[in-house]
Parts: C-alpha cells; structure tokens; sequence
C-alpha cells in the first residue's frame, strides 16, 4: 500500500482508488501526485455525481462561464493559445531514434527532465482530478484504458463529453495490462482564467511510458489528452500491433433500398471533415479519430470518441441544421473563443444572427471595429473557435457508435484544401495507387487550427502528418500492408470541395458532396459506371446528372460537368513534382513504390498532355464499367 498517497488522496477517494488493483495505476497517480502537489485530488467514478461536480467546479473556479440557455457554458482560451501549438510539441525520443524532418522531436531524458520541473508544484493550492476513460467502445478488440490527471475542470468535462468513461473498465481488467497516461497542468492563470505562461507552454509526447505531458496550455488540442494527444501514442502501438490510426471521419452512406455502406474520410483540419460527417441524409459514426484493424479480412473501424469538438465558424440554420439545433437548445455544450453576448447568448462568425454591438471574447472585452497590437481586426469569435457536444445529441447519430467491432470500411476518402488540381471526386485504380496518389499525396492549405501562417500548400500524408509518431515512410507502408492483408479491400477516393476556375471562384457549391458521396456509394457495389482518366476514375457526364436531380433536385448542366472534371494535365504534373521531391528529398524510408506509382501517372499524364494538350475535356476518356 502507498501510504503516502493514501493519507494525500484522504478516506473517500482512497476508497475510489483502492477498488482499481493495477499496482501500475497507483504509482501513476502518486508520482504525479508527489510531484504536481496539488492541494486536493478528486478520482471520479464516473457516476452523474462525479461528472456533475466537475460540471460544477469548471463554473466555481472560473474556466466557464454559464450561459442563459440551461446547460450552455463558454471557455476562453489565452489569445495566443487558440490552435496546436506545433513547434512545442514534441515527440521524446532515445539517442539515436530518428523521426524524420516532419517530426518534431527531443532527448527523451532531456525532455522528462525539463517537464518534471516545469510540473513541479503546479498544482498548489488547487485540485487535481483523476479520471479513468477508454478510447473506442467498451469491451471491444478496440478499446484502450486511459487516464487523464488534469487540474483543468474545463479539461475534464471535455473528455467526459468526448469519451466513455473506464473505472468500471479499469476495475474489470484486475491487476496487470496497460494503459495510455495523460499530464495536463494549465500552469497560473490570469484574472480571465487563462493560461500566463504561454512561452512555457510544453506537450511532450513520451512514447516509452505511453504518457503525454501538458503544460501552460488550455486550447483543447493541446490539452484534452483523449483527443489528438493519443493519436501519437496510438499510431505507435497500431504500429507494433497491425492496426491503423487515422484523422478520418466515419459514416454511413445510404444507398437504394435503404442499404447502408459506411466510408472513412481523411481531411485536414478546417477542410470539412466534419460537414462532411454530417451530410443530410446520412449518419454519423465519428467526425475525427478512426482506429482501423483487420477483423476476419474485413475492414473495422471505430470512433474512439463520443462527443465532437467541431469548429463553430460558418455554422449555421441551413448548411448546418442538426448541429445548430443542438447549439442553440437547452443541452450540454462547451463553447470555446466565441463572442459571448450581453445577455448571455453567444455569436459566432457565419451565424446567422445579427452582429452584437458588444460582447466578450478571447481578447476580452469585444466591440466590431476593435484590433490587436499589430493593427489587425479581432473578429467577434475567433476561426478555430469550437463547440464540444455529445454525439448523442445528433438526430443523425449512427446506430453503430457503440458497435464493439465498429463498422466494415467499403471506402476511404481523402481530401485537402486545393484550389487548382484534383476533380471534385475520383476513383483510385487500386488500393495502392490510392493510398499513394490520393492518401501519401494528399496536400493542403494550412490553416488556423494550428499557430502560424495560413494558406499556405503543405504535404499532409492521410492528413494525418501532425499526429504522426511513426516515420513517414513506415507510416505509409503501415498502410500499404493494411490493405494487402484483407479480404474485402475497400475502394479508395478522393474529393476536392474547394476546386476553383481560373477566376478564383469556386466550381461547386457545398451540398454538391452529398452527390459525390452518392456516386461512390454506388461504386462500391459496382452500381455506376466510370471514365479512366491518367490520374484515376471519374463519373460520367450521366449519372452525375441523374444523381444530382435525385439528391438535389438540381439542374447538373454539361458545362459545369466539363468545368469541374477537366483534367488539368499540368497542375497534376506540377504536383507530382512537389510531392516527388519532398519523398525524395526529405523522407528516408519512403517505400520504393510510392516513386514507381507517382511516376507511371507522370507517363500517363505526360501522353495525354502530348495528345490533348494541358485542360483535358473529361469526355475524350474510355468508359470503364467497374
Ligand atoms: C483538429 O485540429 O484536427 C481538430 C481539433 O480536430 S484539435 O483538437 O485541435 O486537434
Ligand atoms: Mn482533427
């Protein structure tokens, strides 16, 4: 027995602790314990007691505030603490690991040591709450156990809107297996209660003890340890053990008679994972974090997560109905970094409201007009300001969420922001040849739901290249191999929502997905034809139009037809290019046949340049059936 936490944790939770055996756990806690001094520690149950107090005690110590609508609260974060904070983020790493250029990496030991300090008594004074959570559904071949320590409430109501509770989980699984360990500290807050040590802000990343540490953060990115902070450390086990971890979307896609055909879709942050989620008519499984495994040859995916912690900027009453509804009715929701308003409401860029006079936002006190230090205007909520939801909530919930085997993948969808190269959506050849060309080429324009410039073009392999903990090129054979090893391989995908015409405006309108979805629904089950492009398989002229009357009622015109799915010959060369180059150049182990595959489609483009020229009517291309 630990006396020392025993007599620290006092009679009642000590009970809570004791009902847990896993020797592991209780050194966890009373290391970190011992070394946060936190001056109470609360170990939650997992009951609506628990949770309720935590509710509570966000709204007492000042990390919410609560709004006029019952069950509404809204969170700042520190002005400057509103993304990923990539830079300091980092990977620990031994002597002589390397991860790559893209991996942001450090001395394990040097690492730990400078974490151990700044974690130092930083608790004093305040509560440290213990929390027991699974990624996945309970009792699954999916289900990891975790433990989240944080002195945040506003930190663990999050998770316990995002994720399954695990006590019962961790009393269950007796005295020995492993768990995933979380260290959240937000270090000294200002009179907003917001982080003031922001340049000591530090999430370093140990994968030897499967333990995060986060300090001087509140942003839930860097913060909400269930959440991106796993990803790294389940990409590594996934890694050891043959599975996959993804930043995917799950959903279902309905099809004729009702048949229902579930997709993951990769998109970097702020592309429309989450629209895309909830398109109408469809059901959600997940908007984020997919764990993918090979279940009797089959593709299985689960959510890790239950809830969303979705963007708020552009929601609104028609592009997004069923979410406005659960954010403007009586129900749990964490706002973060919106405009909260006098009397109690809150505003948000792209609700379709009035513009309040006045308000209360990340840079405190709010006016329209008002600007920073560098001159620049602050806008009433801030871009990656969020909301934090139970899926429950969602009238188009999924009723496969909680399945123990999750879902059967029968496709895979990747998309970035790009304005000027791949069509609206299209067919991979093969496994292969999406996975490289769609999934390890995908490339997007960077934006703010990490610090730093937006905009700009990056390499983003599976969207996936912040969370990776993996080299990228054992990543992308990871992969690879995934597919190799199942019966029933799905079909792989891209699309494209942001592709614009040569005047910048964009060629689609954003309910146009709900068709593409439809196509490739009807691909998988070899219901709709195709044309055989150099660069993949791209609908026909027809069925496009068909689809688009039944699903839209709208008027799909050749023209636009032509506009949308020209092949633009050059774009594809010049991106071929960049993307060689950056494999070539910066990533070591990149698998020999992503090369071989990028360069065929460089021929193939290449010979239909040498006959069409650069813009390539889609109507010149060989009709494939399947
Ligand atoms: C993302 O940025 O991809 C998110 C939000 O889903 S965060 O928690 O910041 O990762
Ligand atoms: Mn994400």
């Amino acid at each position: 027995m630990r006396e020392n936490l025993r007599a620290r944790l006092g009679p009642e939770m000590w009970e809570r602790l004791k009902r847990i055996t896993n020797p592991q756990v209780h050194e966890f806690i009373d290391f970190f314990v011992s070394l946060c001094n936190p001056e109470r520690v609360f170990i939650s149950t997992d009951t609506d007691a628990d949770i309720q107090y935590i509710r509570e005690s966000a709204v007492k110590n000042g990390e919410e505030i609560p709004l006029a609508t019952p069950g509404h609260t809204a969170h700042f974060d520190s002005y400057f603490d509103q993304g990923r904070d990539k830079k300091n983020t980092r990977i620990l790493v031994p002597p002589g690991e390397n991860l790559g250029p893209f991996i942001e990496t450090l001395d394990r030991e040097r690492g730990l040591s400078e974490i151990y300090e700044l974690l130092r008594d930083i608790m004093k004074g305040r509560e440290m709450y213990v929390l027991f959570l699974c990624l996945g559904p309970a009792r699954s071949p999916f289900t990891i156990p975790c433990i989240q320590i944080t002195d945040s409430s506003y930190v663990a109501h999050n998770e316990y809107l995002l994720y399954r509770p695990g006590y019962e989980e961790f009393i269950r699984r007796g005295d020995s297996f492993t768990f995933f360990r979380f260290v959240h500290a937000q270090g000294e807050l200002d009179e907003r209660k917001t982080c003031k040590n922001i340049e000591k802000r530090r999430i370093y990343i140990d994968l030897e003890g499967e333990t995060v540490y986060s300090v001087n953060t509140q942003y839930g990115g860097n913060s909400i340890g269930m959440k991106k902070l796993a990803m790294r450390l389940a990409i590594r086990r996934g890694d050891r053990e043959g599975w996959l971890t993804e930043h995917m979307l799950i959903m279902g896609v309905r099809g004729p008679g009702g048949r229902v055909t579930y997709f993951t879709g990769a998109f970097p942050s702020l592309c429309g994972k989450t629209s895309t989620a909830m398109l109408e008519g469809e059901t959600i499984v997940g908007d984020d974090i997919a764990y993918l495994r090979n279940i009797d040859g089959e593709a299985r995916a689960v959510n890790v997560e239950r809830g969303m912690f979705g963007i708020i900027q552009g929601v609104n009453s028609v592009d997004d109905p069923i979410i406005y509804k659960a954010l403007c009715t009586p129900g749990e929701v964490i706002f973060s970094n919106v405009l909260i308003t006098e009397d109690g409401g809150v505003f948000w860029e792209g609700k379709d409201a009035p513009m309040p006079e006045r308000g209360m936002n990340h840079s405190g006190t709010w006016f329209p007009g008002k600007k920073d230090e560098k001159g620049k205007e602050i806008p009433p909520s801030h871009p990656n300001a969020r909301f934090t939801i139970s899926l429950e909530r969602l009238e188009n919930l999924d009723p496969h969420l909680n399945d123990p085997l999750g879902v059967v993948v029968s496709g895979i969808v990747y998309g970035g922001r790009d304005s000027d190269t791949w069509p609206p959506v299209e067919e991979a050849f093969d496994w292969v040849h999406g996975i490289i060309t769609k999934g390890a080429a995908l490339e997007s324009e960077t934006t703010a739901a990490t610090l730093g410039e937006v905009g700009v073009r990056e390499l983003n392999p599976m969207s996936n290249l912040d969370f990776l903990s993996i080299p990228i090129g054992r990543y992308i054979q990871n992969n690879l191999d995934f597919g190799r090893t199942l019966k029933k391989v799905p079909k792989i995908f891209s699309v494209n929502y942001f592709l614009k015409d040569a005047s910048g405006r964009y060629l689609n309108e954003k309910r146009d997905k709900r068709v593409w979805f439809k196509w490739m629904e009807r691909r998988v089950h070899g219901e709709a034809r195709a044309a055989r492009t150099p660069t993949g398989l791209i609908p026909l002229y027809p069925d496009l139009k068909r689809l688009f009357w039944e699903v839209l009622q709208k008027e799909y015109r050749e023209e636009d037809y032509v506009k949308q799915f020209t092949l633009r010959v050059h774009e594809n060369l010049q991106k071929i290019e960049r993307v060689t180059k950056i494999y070539r150049e910066k990533v070591e182990d990149t698998p020999a046949v992503l090369f071989e595959v990028l360069e065929e489609q460089r021929k193939r483009l290449l010979a239909v340049l040498e006959q069409y020229g650069p813009y390539v009517n889609p109507f010149v291309f060989e009709t494939v059936s399947t």
